[in-house]
Formats: structure tokens, C-alpha cells, sequence
């Protein structure tokens, strides 16, 4: 079990040096690294029980499917599911959210609104805007506050925007860009009173947070294994049960039927019913023990660390000149984006990496809230359990060299 103050020894990707610099990890929002425990899980299944699951009435098979069932139930516990059932293995957030869509794509109609947020990753924005072409529903965003707020949603706009016409709406738990922590079990109680399905997209936060979807009581929860010390190809579509067995397959093939003939196939239910084909058997594993990792360290804990760092680089990062840090000057998820005056954000990455410095410059998938708050690009430092505050001095040195050689 590790114990936070070795954490960093789990993680073998981070003794190396970059461009002959100690590296100093900072792009954890993006995806973060993989302990020790995970890449062994990865080789023990390979090297010991590597087999097709569901099929084979061999040892190996069985093993197989005993570990991915096993990690499907892991799962469940880590994001309180009362049923393993609910759990449904996807390549991540980005599928599960286009599972969800194109479910309901086929269910509404003309006079249907599907609410969203003006925050989201383009993975829970653009599979909407499909959704609503392809029924005729109408696609409203809830505005992000400017000014005194910024970052927030603007929660009077959505007494006016969440009607008995919303059939779904879906928002982001953490927002990548902003660092914005939403109201989710406020959101998911006032979407029910109007009868709105909720679709959590839990990408920044599942790994960093204590996360219960009972607790929340959300229809639908999306991630992505690599975000949390999983393994990358692997993620997970939490749904209720009562609505995934409502829900049209959007995938069909083997594995998904319980019978066909040459007419037609009937389904199997949930999670099958969503899993056609040979699953991701050992990332799911890997995923499993992902949610072990974090759970003997603590995702309260975790999440202490991680806000800790974000308010330390936040102040640490407003001292510079020419800075605009977007998103909310308090509370907020483990991550600043910045911009300076007259700097691209290519340009700090690139110096930043000189530094061996791993940073994010870009729209970050967030290309109408860039527009909206007048800016191309940003910066973005993110930060998980094992980045340290040591790190963020070696942030801040590479960023006032960078500086130095273009405001001179
Ligand atoms: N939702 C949020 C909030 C995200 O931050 C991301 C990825 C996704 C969805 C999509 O996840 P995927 O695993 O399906 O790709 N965010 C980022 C990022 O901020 N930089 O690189 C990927």
C-alpha cells in the first residue's frame, strides 16, 4: 500500500531527466502517470492469464473473465454503483459521452432542449450539438460568469434556462481549463425536479475527489481510466440501471446478443448490451488497480493536495507581470491556466520544456469558452499527488526566463 510520502517511488516515469533537467510533471490534467502496481498488473496479465473472456470454459478464459468482472465491481465500489451492472467499459470519457448522445439522439425530438454548459471539453459539446442535428432538439448552453464570478456557472440563468422541455443536461464535475468546481449534487437535484437525465462528465475529477454517484443520485457519469493512474483506452459509462436498460445499443456485433437468427438479435441487457466485441480486458484490470491505488491513499487527501498546489502556483503565478489567470480566484480543481500579454502559449510551453517543465499550451478542447473570454490559447499547469511544491519553483523560474526574453 503506498504511503504519501513515498508516492513518488511508485511512479517510475517521473525519475528521468528532460533535456538534461529533473522532470517536473505538470500536465496531469491532460493525462496523468501510471504507478508501479498498474504497468505490473498490466504484465502479470499478459505474461500469466491473457485469454478472451465470456467465451471459453478454459482456466485461462475463466481467469480472464473473473479479473475483468472483478474490475468492473472495483470499479462500482469506487464511484459508489450498488450495481456492478451499471458499470459499462468504454475507451473513455469521450465514448461513454457519445454513447449517452447518440442513445438519446434516437429518443428525442423537435421541441426537446438538451442543456449543456458554456465550459465543456468539446467531448461533452460537440456529440450534443450531433444529438440535437439528428432529432431536432434544441441545444442551450448555461453561461460562465465573467468579472467578480469568473469561472462560475451562472446559476440564476439556469432557474430560466432548466424548463420541462430539458430531457438531459449535461456538465462537467471539474472544468479542464478554468478549474471551475460545479455544483454537480445541486445541479443533478434542480435538472430532477424538472425530469432532466443528468450526464456528469467526471474526467477531472473521478481521480481527484471523493465521488459517490448514489450520494450525487446522477443518471449518467463519464471518465476516463488514464486521467486517474489507469491505463489509457479505458473508461468508464456509469449509468442507472433503470435507464440503461431503456437505452438502444449504439455498437452491435458478438458479444452483446442473446440470440440471432437471420432476421434479427435481441440484446442482452446492461452492461453487455453497451459492450460489443472483445472488451479491453487488461486495462479494465489496470483500471482496477488504479482505483486501489487511489482509494489506500485517499481521494480526500488527494484532493487536499491537489487544491493545496493549485492556491500555492495560483499566488505564486499572480505575482508575475503581464499575467491573466482565468477561472476563480478560490476554490478551485488542481489546475491555473494562464495567459501573458504578448507571450503565445506555445511559445512558455516550449520554453517551459527547455526547463524539462511538462506543460499544456493550447484551446485545451475548449474552443467557444476561449472565444467567449477573448483569448487564442493558454497555458496549463496541472498537478496531481505526486507533484510536490518544489516543483512549482521550477515552474515559476522557467516562467520568468521565458518572460525575461520576450518583455526583456
Ligand atoms: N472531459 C474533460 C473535462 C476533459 O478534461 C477531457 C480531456 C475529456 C472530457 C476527454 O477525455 P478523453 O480521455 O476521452 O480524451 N481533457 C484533456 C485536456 O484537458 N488536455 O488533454 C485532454
Amino acid at each position: 500500500m503506498p504511503t504519501w510520502e513515498n508516492v513518488r517511488a511508485d511512479f517510475p516515469v517521473l525519475h528521468q531527466q528532460v533535456n538534461g533537467k529533473p522532470l517536473v510533471y505538470l500536465d496531469n490534467g491532460a493525462t496523468t502517470q501510471k504507478p508501479r502496481a498498474v504497468i505490473d498488473a498490466l504484465v502479470r496479465y499478459y505474461e500469466r492469464d491473457n485469454s478472451n473472456v465470456h467465451r471459453g470454459l478454459h482456466a485461462l478464459s475463466m481467469r480472464a473473465t473473473d479479473a475483468y468482472e472483478g474490475a468492473r465491481a472495483r470499479v462500482a465500489k469506487f464511484i459508489g454503483a450498488a450495481d456492478p451492472a451499471e458499470v459499462i467499459f468504454t475507451r473513455g470519457t469521450t465514448e461513454s459521452i457519445n454513447v449517452v448522445a447518440r442513445s438519446y439522439a434516437a429518443r428525442l425530438k423537435a421541441g426537446d432542449v438538451i442543456l449543456t454548459t458554456e465550459m465543456e471539453h468539446h467531448s461533452n459539446l460537440v456529440p450534443w450539438q450531433q444529438a440535437a442535428r439528428a432529432s431536432g432538439a434544441t441545444l442551450r448552453y448555461v453561461p460562465v460568469l465573467g468579472a467578480n464570478a469568473e469561472g462560475g456557472l451562472d446559476l440564476a440563468a439556469l432557474d430560466r434556462l432548466l424548463t420541462p422541455q430539458v430531457k438531459v443536461f449535461a456538465f462537467t464535475h471539474i472544468s479542464n481549463t478554468l478549474a471551475t468546481i460545479n455544483p454537480v449534487a445541486e445541479l443533478c437535484r434542480r435538472a430532477r425536479a424538472v425530469g432532466a437525465v443528468t450526464v456528469i462528465d467526471a474526467a477531472q475529477s473521478v481521480g481527484h475527489t471523493p465521488l459517490d454517484v448514489a450520494a450525487l443520485d446522477c443518471d449518467f457519469l463519464a471518465f476516463s481510466g488514464h486521467k486517474m493512474c489507469g491505463p489509457t483506452g479505458i473508461g468508464v459509462l456509469y449509468g442507472r440501471r433503470a435507464l440503461l436498460d431503456q437505452l438502444a445499443p449504439t455498437e452491435t456485433g458478438g458479444g452483446m446478443v442473446v440470440s440471432v437468427d437471420f432476421e434479427g438479435a435481441r440484446w442482452k441487457p446492461a452492461p453487455e448490451r453497451f459492450e460489443a466485441g472483445t472488451p479491453n480486458v487488461a486495462d479494465a484490470i489496470g483500471l482496477g488497480v488504479a482505483c486501489d491505488y487511489l482509494d489506500a491513499l485517499g481521494r480526500a487527501r488527494i484532493g487536499q493536495h491537489d487544491h493545496r498546489l493549485a492556491q500555492l502556483a495560483y499566488a505564486r503565478l499572480a505575482e508575475l507581470p503581464g499575467i491573466r489567470i482565468i477561472g476563480p480566484a478560490g476554490e478551485r480543481g488542481g489546475l491555473v491556466s494562464f495567459a501573458f500579454e504578448g507571450v503565445h502559449a506555445h511559445d512558455v510551453v516550449t520554453f517551459a520544456d527547455e526547463d524539462g517543465v511538462a506543460l499544456r499550451g493550447g484551446h485545451h478542447c475548449n474552443q467557444p469558452l476561449m472565444r467567449k473570454l477573448g483569448l487564442t490559447s493558454t497555458t496549463r499547469a496541472s498537478f496531481y499527488l505526486y507533484n510536490t511544491p518544489e516543483e512549482i519553483d521550477v515552474l515559476v523560474a522557467s516562467l520568468r526566463r521565458t518572460l525575461k526574453f520576450f518583455q526583456g
